[in-house]
């Protein structure tokens, strides 16, 4: 067994857009269970440090004006391979290929504005669960 913790997001579309319960409905019924969740308004500083792997990609401005554009539903989610299994879950990054019954494939619109609007985040590896969960919930 391979107990893990992700960071999931949802994003503020994902939000506006009444989701939210639907996603943690879909991570509750994979069997995975949840350690945290708290409703956040990101600010640019956190944002920077979040996806400081995309600073100097050409969407990262819009990018950051989307996270910027209300609230993220924080969430740590725990489970046996969680980290590998919520990317599964939440399919593939754009909306318009990600396959059908993933959290993008069904509810995802392909592009609003300049940036990829796709409902949710979730951490890609064990360093980068560690490091995200610490910028979402210092406390943990
Ligand atoms: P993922 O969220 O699947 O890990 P990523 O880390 O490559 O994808 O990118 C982070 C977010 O940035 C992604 O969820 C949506 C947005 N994004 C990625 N590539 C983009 C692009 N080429 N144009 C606009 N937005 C993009
Ligand atoms: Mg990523």
């Amino acid at each position: 067994l391979t107990v893990e913790r992700t960071l999931v997001l949802v994003k503020p579309d994902g939000v506006r857009r009444g989701l939210s319960g639907e996603v943690l409905r879909r991570i509750e019924a994979k069997g995975y269970t949840l350690a945290a969740v708290e409703l956040v308004q990101a600010t640019p500083e956190l944002l920077e440090r979040h996806y400081a792997e995309h600073v100097d990609k050409p969407f990262f401005r819009a990018l950051v004006d989307f996270m910027l554009s209300g609230p993220t539903l924080a969430v740590v989610a725990e489970g046996n391979r969680v980290i590998e299994g919520f990317r599964s879950l939440a399919g593939a990054t754009d909306p318009t290929t990600a396959a059908p019954g993933t959290i993008r494939g069904d509810l995802g619109r392909a592009w609003d504005g300049p940036v990829m609007q796709n409902i949710v985040h979730g951490s890609d590896s064990p360093e980068s669960a560690s490091r995200e969960i610490g910028l979402w919930f210092p406390a943990l």
